[in-house]
């Protein structure tokens, strides 16, 4: 049975489901979600995930909300090794960079978009100090590692790379950011690679 994933085009968060499963070749129905009349909140979406979000993915009895949970799915699923090992300090910082997506990523360049382009009444100066403040770190990172977690791609690319590459629809563009600009490259470098509109 093919997976379905609950699905809005300009999300970043739906968007990390989508590469992840273009890049791993697993067939995917997408079921887009009319989010502007508030279809996540309502029923059949909302008994899905009670959060009130999407992302949602469904495979057979498997319902998932969150992406980086969902990327997580994925990986351990259809993937090898190398985009989630099991090792307890390579699974570890994995994790570390998931945590980072979701928090400071999220409520950085993330929060910068909302505010720009979809109107969510925010404060936007702090969620671009909060976006150059990780964006700093992770070109000092990018400076010397190629990728974030690892020596090779992993999930944490996945998760990570959308919303700071999207930061410009947010008023904090890469020009900047030299090494995060490069990283960018190499992620849309990747066999099987898709974009999303914006990036
Ligand atoms: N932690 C969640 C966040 C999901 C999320 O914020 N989704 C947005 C769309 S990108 C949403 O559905 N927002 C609805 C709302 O906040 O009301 C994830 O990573 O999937």
């Amino acid at each position: 049975m093919t997976a379905k994933l609950y699905d809005l085009e300009r999300s970043g968060n739906c968007y990390k489901v989508r590469l992840l499963c273009a890049l791993l070749s697993v067939p995917l129905e997408i079921v887009p979600v009319d989010f502007l009349s508030g279809a996540h909140k309502k029923s059949p979406l909302i008994d899905l995930n009670p959060f009130g979000e999407i992302p949602i993915f469904v495979d057979g009895d498997v319902v998932l909300r969150d992406s980086q949970a969902i990327l997580i799915y994925i990986a351990r699923k259809w993937g090898s090794e190398a985009w989630l090992p099991t090792d307890a300090a390579s699974l570890a910082r994995v994790a570390a960079w998931l945590m980072v997506a979701e928090n400071e990523i999220a409520r950085g360049p993330n929060d910068a978009r909302l505010h720009d382009q979809f109107g969510v009444k925010l404060d936007v100066v702090l969620a671009r100090e909060k976006a150059k403040r990780i964006l700093t770190i992770m070109d000092a990172h990018l400076s010397g590692n190629d990728w974030l977690a690892l020596g090779h791609p992993t999930i944490a690319d996945i998760a990570c790379m959308p919303y700071v590459a999207l930061g410009y629809e947010g008023g904090v563009p890469l020009d900047p950011y030299p090494a995060i600009s490069a990283w960018v490259n190499r992620i849309r470098m990747f066999p099987g690679f898709i974009g999303m509109p914006g990036l």
